[in-house]
């Protein structure tokens, strides 16, 4: 295992104030966001609103790495640049979406498992040789009536736990993403309970695949209600509760864990990293930032229009986007901060 490859890009995806950016949607949840923003679903625009993000002028003082999908690994810039090497020249770490997707578990109606293990030993030798230093695999976590069993915990997390023991073998740090999703109307101690139990599950898997935490980043959910609770949680309990949960289940050698947003606001996800980074300052084992895709994207896909004389904008409130999570991820930031009008340059460098 080329551990200290593993240990030096983890590292350098934490470092400082930064963190990540999800541009990983597939063809499908792409097209899905472009049509509720009112863009052509072709692949033409799905590369020039990739090209439009790639080439956000000083992206790399806001954003460490960036996970791609396996159709933009291969795309350029219109003036024929890849957009990997745009993101290696801008200081990010391009990273690379390697599981195919979710489908219903047999047996289990209303719950996913996740595919992409068969020939991903290939797939990932071919992506290291493109460039790509980190990958991620997603599982979902449906909390329902009478979900989620045991058994589509283990399943999920025991399939994570390969991915991530298979992207080790090949100097690939492995992103695990267990998302408990928010859909429904659970309370927050629901939540919390089911993000315990997947995280717990996939601790114990990651060990029996022999995995080393040192070169893992988790990417998991806040501890939140169901979008349809009638009872909302303020800031700080859900700080409280994501902070609470990740002490009890993460180990300290992990070194950083990266929230998705999960369909939360840009601006209650920029809140509720900040308000974790305000009571626990100093007192965590792990770095924690985001990994958001939602969270950043929205405001730029909506001002974007797929009209090129909106690129400007659109990279000005992507830059926005990131700075204001990286002052949350310094406990700085505050809700004026949003009135801004123009792209903050917050961090002191
Ligand atoms: C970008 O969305 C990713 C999943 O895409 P597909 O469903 O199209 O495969 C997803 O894994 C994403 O990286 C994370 O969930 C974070 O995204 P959000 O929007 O929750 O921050």
């Amino acid at each position: 295992m080329k551990t200290d490859e593993l240990i030096n890009t983890a590292t350098a995806l934490m470092a400082g104030d930064k963190g990540l950016l999800a541009m990983d949607e597939s063809t499908g949840t792409c097209n899905k966001r472009f049509e509720e923003a009112g863009i052509p679903t072709t692949i033409e625009y799905r590369r020039a609103y990739r090209e439009l993000i790639v080439t956000t002028p000083n992206f790399g003082d806001c954003i460490s790495g960036a996970i791609l999908y396996d159709e933009t690994i291969y795309q350029s810039t219109k003036k024929g640049v890849l957009f990997i090497d745009a993101l290696k020249k801008a200081g990010i770490i391009p990273g690379i979406k390697v599981d195919e997707g979710t489908v219903n578990m047999a047996n289990f109606p209303g719950e996913k498992i996740t595919e992409g293990l068969d020939g991903l030993r290939q797939r990932l030798e071919k992506y290291y040789d493109l460039g790509a230093r980190f990958a991620k695999w997603r599982a979902v976590i449906t909390i329902g009536e009478d979900t989620p069993t045991k058994a589509n915990i283990e399943a999920n997390m025991h399939l994570l736990a390969r991915y991530a023991a298979l992207c080790q073998e090949n100097g690939i740090v492995p992103i695990v993403e267990p998302e408990v999703l928010m859909d429904g109307d659970h309370n927050l101690k629901k939540c919390q309970k089911v993000t315990e139990k997947a995280l717990k599950m996939l601790f114990k898997q990651l060990e029996k695949q022999r995995v080393d935490l040192r070169g893992l980043i988790l990417k998991p959910n806040m501890i939140l209600p169901g979008t349809k609770s009638e009872k909302q949680a303020s800031v700080d309990k859900v700080a409280k509760a994501t902070v609470g949960t990740l002490l009890k289940c993460v180990p300290p050698s992990v070194p950083g864990i990266a929230f998705l947003s999960g369909g939360q606001s840009p601006e209650l996800a920029s809140a509720h990293l900040n308000a974790m980074h305000v009571k626990y300052k100093g007192k965590l084992p792990w770095a924690l930032t985001f990994s958001f895709a939602r969270a950043i994207q929205e405001p730029a896909m909506n001002a974007w229009k797929g009209l090129d004389k909106n690129v400007k904008v659109a990279q000005k409130l992507l830059y926005k986007r990131a700075s204001l999570d990286n002052a949350a991820r310094r406990g700085e930031y505050t809700p004026d901060m949003e009135l801004v009008d123009k792209p903050l340059i917050l961090t002191v460098k």
